[in-house]
């Protein structure tokens, strides 16, 4: 499951936000100086609600992606730094900025003034201090080791660190070096906040929504966008409150009032999804249709593992069908006889929309 954290400054509407996008409530996350609350959200998907239209099973499971929320005011004025001892960041795969473009006199600013593309900054000098102190320690201890023990291994770990350190030391964040291979896997464990891809959530005033396709120029952070793993998705929260609390038939009727044909929540979740490139492929059956999201070019060994550990290893073979091809079809059979179900091996890269059956030894 796709995981990601909600930061920003006070009053920006991340609580808010939170509460709109999860449905699923757990208690604060405990460890560490501050808190968050954890939460899940299903990801809208048209072709599940097909597919569940023709299987009619038992159970319907979209793919989910979890948010985390820094709880109380505490964690939030601690900034980035804190969130380093807070495990659903440390452990996201993607964070989350709820900035403020909402103007409202009576909800105060912490820094007096609306201005989106300070505050953007702000948390990404944040973050970036935050990672640079971890790379600092880490380098420190490395020197210690190397004496002793001199070995390729630490050596090729302090030149990426190098790198890393140089980066952040010029105002960069770790996801513009693009790490790709082995020197990516060697800075995961690390879990640095600004290798995370970054989606800034643009929280409009509800007087600019007829503007919103134009939210990124209005706050000034079209160059901003230009960065590696770095997109924007405008809402108006306040708004999606409104929406929220009415039935489906009349949500509708007022998001084609204002010109939309989703709503903020659904393009919240959407764009985490884009963002880390995710796909999803679909099991189908009486009992449950699923949706499991994987990244784009998973093999197929892989992504049985999604499902269970025990179907990745005793992978035998996916049987795989193309989503467009079995709603044209109805059923598998149909496919089969056309010759559009294939049999694939562990390597097969699997495709977004495959519905795959995994055969495999118990
Ligand atoms: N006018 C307006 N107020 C909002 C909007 N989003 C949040 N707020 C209000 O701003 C205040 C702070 O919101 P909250 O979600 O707690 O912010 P957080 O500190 O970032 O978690 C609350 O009173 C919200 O009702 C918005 O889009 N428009
Ligand atoms: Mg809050």
């Amino acid at each position: 499951m796709l995981r990601a954290g909600l930061i920003g400054f006070p009053a920006s509407g991340k609580t808010t936000l939170f509460q709109l996008l999860t449905s699923v409530r757990e208690a604060p996350h405990r460890g560490g100086k501050a808190e968050a609350h954890v939460g899940v959200s299903r990801v809208p998907d048209e072709r599940l609600d097909r597919l569940t239209a023709l299987f009619r099973p038992r159970k319907h499971v979209p793919a989910a992606v979890e948010f985390a929320d820094i709880a109380g005011a505490a964690g939030a004025r601690a900034g980035a730094q804190a969130l380093l001892d807070v495990a659903p960041y440390r452990n996201a795969d993607a964070l989350v900025h709820v900035v403020r473009l909402f103007r409202d006199p009576s909800v105060p600013h912490p820094a007096d003034a609306v201005d989106p593309s300070r505050d953007v900054r702000t948390m990404e000098d944040e973050v970036i201090l935050a990672d640079l102190g971890v790379v600092e320690r880490r380098l420190e201890r490395l020197e210690r080791d190397l004496r002793k023990t001199a070995t390729a291994e630490l050596r090729k770990e302090q030149e990426i660190l190098f790198g890393c350190r140089a980066a952040l030391e010029e105002g960069r964040p770790l996801r513009a070096l693009a790490l790709t291979g082995d020197d990516a896997k060697r800075l995961r464990g690390f879990q640095f906040l600004s290798a995370k891809p970054l989606l800034l959530v643009l929280n409009l005033d509800e007087a600019d929504l007829p503007r919103a396709h134009d939210a990124v120029r209005l706050a000034g952070l079209g160059a901003f966008l230009t960065g590696a793993a770095t997109r924007a998705v405008p809402i108006c929260a306040k708004i999606e409150l409104e929406i929220a609390q009415l039935d489906p038939a009349d949500a509708a009727a007022f998001l084609a009032d204002l010109g939309l044909t989703e709503s903020g929540l659904d393009r919240v979740i959407r764009a985490s999804y884009d963002l880390l490139g995710y796909i999803s492929f679909f099991t189908v059956g009486e009992d449950e249709n699923r949706a499991w999201s994987i990244p784009r070019g998973t093999p197929a060994q892989l992504a049985a593992g999604e499902i269970h550990t025990d179907i990745a290893r005793g992978f035998i073979r996916a049987e795989v069908v193309r989503y467009d091809h079995l709603l044209a079809r109805g059923t598998i059979a149909a496919c089969r006889d056309h010759g559009e179900l294939r049999l694939e091996g562990k390597e097969y890269i699997v495709q977004d929309g495959d519905v795959i059956n995994f055969r495999h030894a118990t």
